[in-house]
């Protein structure tokens, strides 16, 4: 059966590959949506890519995400460390979550050490890059018991 999965991009992730490279790599938000196409063919999942800098709307797509996908894979951004909100339509939605980072947050300032993400989802990837995406895939479908 071909599964469904959603990676939802949070705030000012569209701005990625056009300023500070030095933190976040030269790689565009579209690079990446390119990469995780070509491992949802190889894994034969069906994936749908999403970006928003509103907070309301990704609340919106996590309970929408509820009977249409397998799991979620979530770079909430700055949200990650501030939002109760997001953490609690997690909670709700019964749907797996793997938390995301392209850079390592726990080596940056202390503020970014804080996710409310973390507690409700079954595992974070952080600090690899774009090539954190793919290997959010894999175990996500690891997590659902399909193997990578
Ligand atoms: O490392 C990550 O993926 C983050 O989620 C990125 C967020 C940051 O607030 C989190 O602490 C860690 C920031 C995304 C902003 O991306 C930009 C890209 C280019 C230029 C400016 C911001």
């Amino acid at each position: 059966m071909t599964r469904a999965i959603l990676i939802l991009n949070g705030p000012n992730l569209n701005l990625l590959g056009t300023r500070q490279p030095e933190i976040y790599g030269p790689t565009t938000l579209a690079d990446i949506e390119a990469l995780c196409a070509d491992k949802a063919k190889a894994l034969n999942v069906s994936l749908d890519f999403q970006q928003s800098n509103h907070e309301g709307a990704l609340i919106d797509a996590i309970h929408e995400a509820r009977g249409k996908y397998a799991g979620i894979i979530l770079n909430a951004g700055a949200f990650t460390h501030t939002s109760v909100a997001l953490m609690d339509a997690i909670s709700s939605a019964m749907v797996p979550v793997v938390e995301l980072h392209l850079s390592n947050i726990h080596a940056r300032e202390e503020f970014r050490k804080t996710s409310f993400i973390a507690p409700v989802a079954i595992g974070q990837i952080c600090g690899f890059g774009a090539a954190g995406y793919p290997l959010a895939m894999d175990a996500l479908l690891s997590y659902l018991g399909e193997g990578s």
